[in-house]
């Protein structure tokens, strides 16, 4: 009985590992970059970061997101609620990462933008990107690609610009 317990237990463990992965650059630990599968009439992608977290005692910023083949250009983006609507916006600034805090990109909330994509995104594929920060610096990074069951909110998302 317990030997089945402990069983399940690494299995769970096993299985957090193998979708989640995270990168660290200086003060900056950014946990699981993911995207969402597009139709193939999609123009524009979103993608999301589990967290950036901010290890440091000064404040970084995410300024821009590069080295993108598979789109034409790539937008930061806060979503607010604005008379009853949801609207997104391009943080042209950056996306602040207070000290000693952290920021989740979130369906609703903060993410990224693919504009222009050149090719759908596929479920289960990586797609290669650059994050530059302010003062930490540059970190190549891979948005794992989510189903697109699961990301039905994504399809109002050319409707919201
Ligand atoms: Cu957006």
């Amino acid at each position: 009985m317990f030997k089945n317990i402990s069983f399940i237990a690494i299995l769970i463990v096993l299985t957090n590992h193998v979708f989640a992965h995270d990168y660290t650059l200086g003060q900056l630990v950014i946990n699981h970059p993911y995207t969402r599968a597009t139709s193939p009439q999609a123009k524009i992608g979103g993608a999301f970061i589990v967290s950036i977290k901010n290890n440091g005692d000064i404040a970084d910023k995410l300024i821009s997101i590069t080295n993108v083949s598979f789109a034409d250009s790539v937008q930061i983006h806060e979503t607010k609620m604005e008379d009853n609507v949801m609207k997104m916006r391009e943080l042209k600034e950056g996306l602040t990462i207070p000290a000693k805090s952290m920021v989740e990109l979130k369906p609703g909330g903060y993410h990224i933008m693919f504009m222009n994509l050149k090719d759908s995104l596929v479920s289960g594929q990586k797609y290669k990107a650059t994050l530059n920060f302010e003062k930490a610096g540059s970190i190549n990074i891979e948005f794992v690609t989510e189903s697109f069951k699961d990301s039905g909110h994504m399809m109002n998302m050319d409707r919201m610009h």
